[in-house]
């Protein structure tokens, strides 16, 4: 399948709320590959695991992230997916560097939602080109944790404190004490009192969303159904290094060579998958 590309109602929708859903992002040959990574890490994770309940096939909240260096498909999907150039068109960005991919799962009867949260504050950049592809690899709707914005959420530019997912044991780093930023609301006890949008999505759609937007999921209630997906995360022109405390470990100050306030021009580390 030719890759896909935005629409300008889609760009446009994207600019406007934050977030933009994508239908058919992606073909079946790639959600089928990548499934095939969800089973092998739900048995094998890597060192970046989040797993609240460890080989069980209910209950469980598993994230596994920073795979594309070792594992074939994920560096396949991320070279050859068409996911970074969705992210440019959404940005507007004349190229496209890759951050980091995350696997996002939670097996039939998991309570445990996705909390409101906002990107930026746990990556060491600062811009407003760097956005999030989130393609989902099952069919998921609000009862099986679909995903959730507020819309509109990205403009003000307000930088919200990190959350806790989960649990944190392979994090060095204490991220919510650390972060800087004003408390998420309480969106939960006053839902009416905010513009949330949530999407039903098929395993093939994206969203795209901006690292400023809020967003979050319910857990999965759906007693037979996981729920799957891949998070790409995406640098344009004007991302710049910014290292500070309380930031993602997968790539740290020791890792690049690259000092705050640089462009993330360190190929090595982010490399350039799409450019216009
Ligand atoms: O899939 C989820 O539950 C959360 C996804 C998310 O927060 C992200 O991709 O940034």
């Amino acid at each position: 399948m030719a890759t896909r590309t935005l629409t300008n109602d889609e760009i446009e929708t994207f600019e406007r709320d934050g977030v933009a859903l994508v239908r058919e992002a992606a073909d079946m040959s790639w959600i089928d590959r990548l499934n095939g990574v969800v089973e092998t890490q739900l048995c094998e994770p890597s060192r970046w695991v989040n797993d609240a309940n460890p080989g069980a096939e209910r209950d469980r909240f598993f994230t596994d992230r920073y795979l594309w260096r070792d594992n074939a498909a994920i560096n396949a999907f991320v070279f050859n997916g068409g996911m970074g150039a969705l992210a440019a068109q959404a940005t507007r960005s004349t190229t496209m560097r890759f951050y980091f991919d995350h696997l996002l799962v939670k097996e039939p009867g998991t309570a445990t939602p996705t909390p409101w949260h906002q990107d930026i504050p746990y990556w060491p950049f600062m811009g407003h080109q760097i956005c999030s592809v989130w393609l989902a690899l099952t069919d998921c709707d609000a009862r099986s944790s679909g995903l959730e914005f507020i819309r509109g959420s990205h403009a003000d530019r307000t930088i919200y404190k990190p959350e806790v997912f989960g649990e944190r044991e392979n994090h060095p780093s204490a991220w919510q004490a650390e972060g800087g930023g004003k408390p998420v609301p309480d969106i939960e006890a006053d839902r009416d009192a905010y513009d949330i949008v949530s999407y039903d999505t098929r395993a093939g759609d994206a969203l795209v969303f901006s690292a400023w937007t809020l967003h979050g999921a319910p857990g999965n209630s759906s007693p037979d159904h996981r729920r799957a997906a891949i998070s790409t995360r995406w640098l344009g022109d004007d991302a710049v290094w910014f290292p500070h405390d309380g930031t993602d470990p997968t790539v740290s100050e020791d890792d690049v060579d690259l000092n705050a306030g640089d462009p993330a021009h360190d190929d090595r580390v982010f490399p350039v998958v799409w450019a216009n």
